[in-house]
């Protein structure tokens, strides 16, 4: 039997590139000099695609895949797959959700807590040999403090989780209240207010764009911290530098930027904010088994016509 024929868009785990390899009879675009070139000659042979979220898949290439059955997506965001476009021709989209929500909210809680007491600042304060001319200054305590949460999905629910061991009292803000959870804000600006840490775990995306605008970090305050571990474009970054060098909020931790892996010089050179280069799901643990879904996805649909997880 002729394995399925698999365009791989871009670099993959290792691991996750062997086991397709071993199923499938796989190609690299990425490995390709002029891909539209390549597409418009072999798109016609592959009948699925595997990507991640950072890649994604944009209309013209699935327009350029003629035969395409099925897309596999590594990763919870899917902002950068053209998910209308697969619709549309009824191309099922898998994506791995839930594997990493431990290890996001986890660097959620390390940008609380790095970007509130400053260890990351501190420890250059040591480095700098800067512990010999006296203390560091002190920071701001994290325990007790009131925890916003701006989209409370999947990973929001786990960072309310993490929060409880911190004696922190948590509030969200989503489109609409979660049933049976407590605790919401209607407007986004009310929770902003109310905070002393605003974690960002909002879904990527157009709707979402810009959605911690001025206004938002204006009332957020010079006392209050900003946390994003959703995508970059959900804040305004330009608005948000000018926060950070005018001290009108009082830091940030960040693992995702507008311009990945651009990071503006005027943000690296913000002190008071932590900057993480996208790395919240990157463990061992956890990219294994969103390797392992990617795979799964993949060998349902060909199986039985239906990925194991699909996009929402
Ligand atoms: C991915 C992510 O590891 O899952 C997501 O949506 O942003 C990260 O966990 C990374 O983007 C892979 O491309």
């Amino acid at each position: 039997m002729t394995r399925p024929r698999i365009l791989q868009i871009g670099k993959l785990l290792p691991a996750t590139e062997q086991a397709l390899a071993a199923q499938y009879d796989v190609h690299l675009l990425a490995g390709e000099a002029d891909p539209k070139a390549y597409l418009a000659r072999e798109g016609a042979n592959f009948v699925g695609v595997a990507t991640s979220a950072g890649v994604g898949i944009d209309g013209a290439t699935i327009a350029a895949l003629p035969n395409l059955k099925v897309i596999s997506s590594f990763g919870v965001g899917f902002d950068k797959v053209d998910v209308a476009a697969a619709r549309a021709r009824g191309i099922p989209v898998g994506y791995t959700p839930d594997v990493l929500n431990d290890c996001v909210a986890d660097t959620a809680f390390g940008l609380v807590i790095d970007a509130g007491r400053r260890f990351t600042d501190s420890d250059r304060y040591l480095r700098r040999g800067d512990w010999l001319k006296g203390p560091y200054p002190l920071a701001t305590r994290i325990s007790g403090k009131k925890l916003g949460i701006v989209g409370l999905g999947r990973i929001g629910r786990v960072i309310a989780r993490r929060a409880s061991g911190f004696d922190m009292e948590v509030r969200y803000h989503n489109r609409r209240p979660v049933e049976g959870v407590e605790g919401y804000e209607a407007t986004l600006e009310g929770l902003a207010r109310w905070a002393d840490f605003l974690i960002v775990a909002a879904a990527g995306g157009a709707e979402s764009r810009h959605l911690i605008s001025r206004e938002i970090l204006a009332a957020l305050g010079p006392k209050g911290f900003l946390v994003n571990i959703a995508r970059g474009t959900v804040v305004d970054e330009e608005a948000l530098i000018e926060a950070l060098e005018n001290k009108t909020i009082a830091g940030a931790g960040l693992d995702v930027y507008e311009d990945e892996p651009r990071v503006p010089a005027r943000l690296i050179a913000c002190q008071n904010a932590v900057l993480l280069p996208h790395l919240a799901s990157g463990t061992h643990e956890t990219r294994q088994a969103m390797g392992d879904l990617v795979m799964e996805n993949l060998r349902s649909f060909f199986a039985t016509g239906q990925v194991a997880v699909a996009v929402p």
